[in-house]
């Protein structure tokens, strides 16, 4: 890794904000998930090199480590699905001191998803799926186009899903997971929140998706952003635009996908009081 990058991640490393409560439920969702080859047992971390190895001892072309409740996973995981690539998930146990040390050794911002192609730790999600796209998809899949500049603004709508909506919908977790009487109500966030639902609203006149005519980066961080964000802030009556993207994106096969899977698991989810009931059954709606 060059010492550029690695400075950076260090950096970034101090810079360290909850999405979830992954150390709380960690545990549980440990107990509920128990395939083979998507657990990560602390045994297995005794034995791993101490750098740039994928965890346990079955090492695959392409593994993301990953947890099914995280944002930023799903924003991975869609992406994975559209581009038509087999990967093998891992899922992270970061409540085991042991697991989360050889994380850190592996990516030493500790978020994740990571992707690891053969030994080669692949971070942040936008490059990861960028990444995939050059590597690994199947013939014809594209979630960023060729042109260079059609390929700026998907590039750009992927910046202001994940600065404007992924990370105030990370401090309204971030405050639930604080003791109550040090919460503030994530007051800034929300109202960064509605100012964000504004803008996009406005953005989505007459688009299908939020960049050009076809699904891509940009809807694949619009769709787990949002999918958490509205369980703090809901979409008001007059986000007409925004609401009826929210549909779309809810019933894109790669998103309902992506939600299915993790629907065990909601019921973890420090803001699920504001969870549509539909997602945790889909019959209830
Ligand atoms: N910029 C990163 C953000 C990833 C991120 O914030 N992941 C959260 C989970 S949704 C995480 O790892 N939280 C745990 C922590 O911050 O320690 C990316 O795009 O990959």
């Amino acid at each position: 890794m060059p010492n550029t990058f690695a400075l950076a991640l260090e950096v970034l490393h101090r810079n360290r904000r909850w999405c979830f409560s992954i150390l709380a439920i960690g545990t549980m969702a440990r107990h509920l998930c128990r395939r083979r080859n998507t657990i990560c047992s602390a045994t297995d971390f005794a034995a791993i090199a101490p750098n740039l190895q994928p965890f346990g001892h079955v090492v695959t072309a392409l593994t993301l480590h990953y947890h099914p409740l995280s944002s930023y996973c799903h924003k991975v995981l869609i992406a994975v699905d559209v581009l038509g690539i087999a990967i093998d998930k891992r899922l992270l146990d970061l409540a085991d001191p042991a697991e989360r040390a050889a994380y850190l050794a592996l990516i030493p911002t500790g978020k994740m998803p990571l992707l690891v192609d053969q030994g080669r730790p692949v971070p942040e999600t936008s490059i990861i799926i960028e990444y995939l796209q050059r590597h690994h998809a199947s013939s014809g899949r594209t979630l960023i186009p060729h042109d260079p500049d059609a390929a700026l603004d998907v590039r750009l709508w992927d910046r202001i899903f994940d600065l404007y909506v992924m990370t105030p919908m990370q401090e309204c977790t971030a405050d639930l997971l604080r003791p109550e009487g040090d919460r503030d109500g994530a007051k800034r966030a929300r109202e960064g929140l509605s100012s964000a639902y504004a803008f996009i609203d406005r953005h989505l006149e007459g688009r299908t998706w939020v960049s050009g005519d076809a699904f891509s980066l940009a809807d694949c961080a619009a769709a787990p952003a949002l999918f958490y964000a509205v369980t703090y802030v809901p979409l008001r009556p007059q986000h007409v635009r925004l609401a009826a993207y929210f549909e779309r994106l809810m019933e894109h096969p790669s998103v309902a996908l992506t939600i299915d899977q993790a629907r065990p698991y909601f019921k973890f989810y420090p803001g699920r009081e504001g969870l549509s009931r539909r997602f945790f059954d889909p019959m209830d709606r």
